[in-house]
């Protein structure tokens, strides 16, 4: 009974504290909104300044079919969305009403890759075709389970549980993963010099090193090639890491810019953080020769910048996961320590299980182990530890040699069918009497082809034709099909014949 009393009095109490709030509030409110329109003119400084710094070195000019909104939620959205909220928050200090919690919030906006399946499911036209997101589809446009997964699969079912993996992941997935990285007889994995963990597919990889990188070199910075997978910016954009950009791709040539990147990579402070697509650079399709990379790796050295690998694609510029693997082992043969993000989405179709790996060559065991507990407790309150099933369906086909042969068929089967889907579009382009030049088609190498459509050559291709594409002009060489190519290279043409470039 007395409990009782002694909290409903509470509860009056707490009242008539919450209208004061509110009529307090309202006048710090009022006060601040006075102060802040005082401040107008040294407030757009100060933010401007802000601004400035989170762009870092990025150029507009770099970013041609971006939106100026686009290319800003992209660099500095997260940080944008979080100081509207926060100047919403003042009016509502102490006056809490379940409608209000919420209220700043505006939409995001929509991702320039995924956004585009959003675009495609919603189209209701029977003739719609997808080529925005990389994601391999068979002849029929169908996505594929490959036959080594499905056997996997059905070695697994029933008799494994489904405890936790430990936080680093499975044991057995990293191991046969490092193999396809750094060589099958790697003295490094021998050594114990390589700390890696399971992470969640490669965006996982890459942004638990991104934590990393902000956690123990916090005054780092990373450099990213010019153009890149859009997804890049926000993974260091969430880890509060700066970017600075280096040249890579020449659009006049349709090639790689190499004299331009060397000259990034030799004008960048000593010991800079550079991201570098080890294949099948996406979205260019463009990557350095052997001799190139021998170039670039000395060049690191000297300058002793820190190398992290994105290979989302290891078996998709050759058709051969080791012969893909050639730019990490010209940098393992120059001593480089470097990290890896490695992922089983496209070349093993696992899409949708997150199965992928982060790496850090240390230069003993014992770093490594202090590296792979550092990565362990970055994963702990994010994730805890990464999925089950997609690790066993990988370990399960890597540790069986009949089974990792039929996997290696299986992305020569995928690697190839690209190819050949880029010899068709190409030839139905020169069919049609395209006036311009198409050969980039067959030159590029990969999931993608970065056709020089503009941003509005895309938009019509999609609004007149129902043909779904990232507006930088890439186009998924995954989603081409002997049934659509036709249709496709017609409406490019349509689009590109008044052009006098692509
Ligand atoms: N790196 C690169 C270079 C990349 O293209 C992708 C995916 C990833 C990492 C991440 O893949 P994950 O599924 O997390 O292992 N790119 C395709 C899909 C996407 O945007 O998420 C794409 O560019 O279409």
């Amino acid at each position: 009974m007395k409990q009782n009393k002694r909290s409903n009095c509470n509860l009056q109490g707490n009242e008539t504290n919450l209208r004061d709030k509110i009529v307090i509030s309202r006048k710090q409110y009022q006060i601040q909104r006075r102060k802040r329109s005082n401040k107008t003119s040294e407030h757009p400084h100060a933010f401007q300044d802000h601004f400035n710094k989170l762009l870092g070195g990025i150029r507009f000019a770099d970013f041609p079919y971006m939106s100026i909104p686009t290319l800003t939620s992209t660099f500095v959205g997260g940080e944008m969305a979080i100081r509207r909220a926060m100047s919403g928050r003042t009016a509502v200090v102490g006056a809490r009403s379940m409608s209000s919690w919420w209220r700043s919030v505006e939409p995001a906006p929509k991702d320039p890759i995924l956004g585009v399946t959003e675009a495609f499911l919603a189209d209701p036209n029977p003739d719609k075709v997808n080529v925005g997101v990389g994601a391999y589809r068979d002849d029929n446009g169908k996505p594929v389970v490959l036959e080594c997964v499905r056997e996997a699969e059905r070695r697994i079912a029933g008799h494994l549980n489904m405890e936790y993996l430990p936080m680093g992941g499975s044991v057995k997935m990293v191991e046969e993963t490092l193999k396809l990285a750094y060589g099958v007889n790697s003295e490094l994995i021998k050594d114990k010099r390589i700390a890696a963990v399971q992470a969640l597919s490669g965006t996982g990889a890459c942004r638990l090193f991104a934590d990393f990188q902000k956690r123990f070199r916090p005054d780092s910075q990373i450099y990213i090639p010019v153009p890149t997978w859009a997804n890049h910016h926000n993974i260091w954009r969430d880890a509060h890491v700066p970017q600075k950009t280096y040249h890579y791709y020449h659009p006049e040539s349709r090639g790689l810019d190499f004299a331009a990147m060397m000259d990034d990579i030799k004008n960048a402070p000593n010991g800079s953080f550079f991201l570098l697509h080890a294949c099948a650079h996406n979205p260019t399709g463009v990557d350095p020769s052997e001799e190139q990379w021998r170039e670039i790796s000395h060049e690191f050295k000297v300058k002793g910048h820190f190398a992290f690998f994105d290979m989302a694609y290891q078996g998709f510029a050759s058709g051969d996961p080791e012969r893909d693997a050639k730019s990490i082992r010209i940098f393992l043969e120059d001593g480089h320590y470097f990290g890896i993000a490695q992922s089983y989405a496209k070349n093993m179709g696992l899409y949708g299980q997150r199965v992928g790996c982060l790496s850090v060559l240390c230069e003993d065991e014992k770093q490594a182990v202090a590296v792979k507990s550092q990565l362990q407790q970055l994963a702990r309150p994010m994730y805890s530890n990464p999925p089950v099933h997609g690790a066993l369906i990988v370990s399960t086909i890597l540790s069986d040699p009949d089974l990792k042969k039929v996997w290696l068929k299986e992305v020569k089967v995928m690697a190839d069918r690209i190819i050949g889907m880029r010899t068709a579009l190409r030839g139905n382009l020169e069919k049609l009497g395209s006036p311009l030049s198409w050969q980039h088609i067959t030159n590029q190498i990969g999931m993608f082809c970065y056709s020089g459509l503009t941003p509005e050559q895309v938009d019509r291709l999609t609004n007149e034709f129902h043909i779904y594409m990232t507006r930088n002009g890439r186009i998924s060489m995954a989603g081409v099909t002997t049934g659509n190519v036709e249709y496709l290279a017609t409406a490019i043409h349509e689009v590109t014949k008044s052009a006098s470039t692509c």
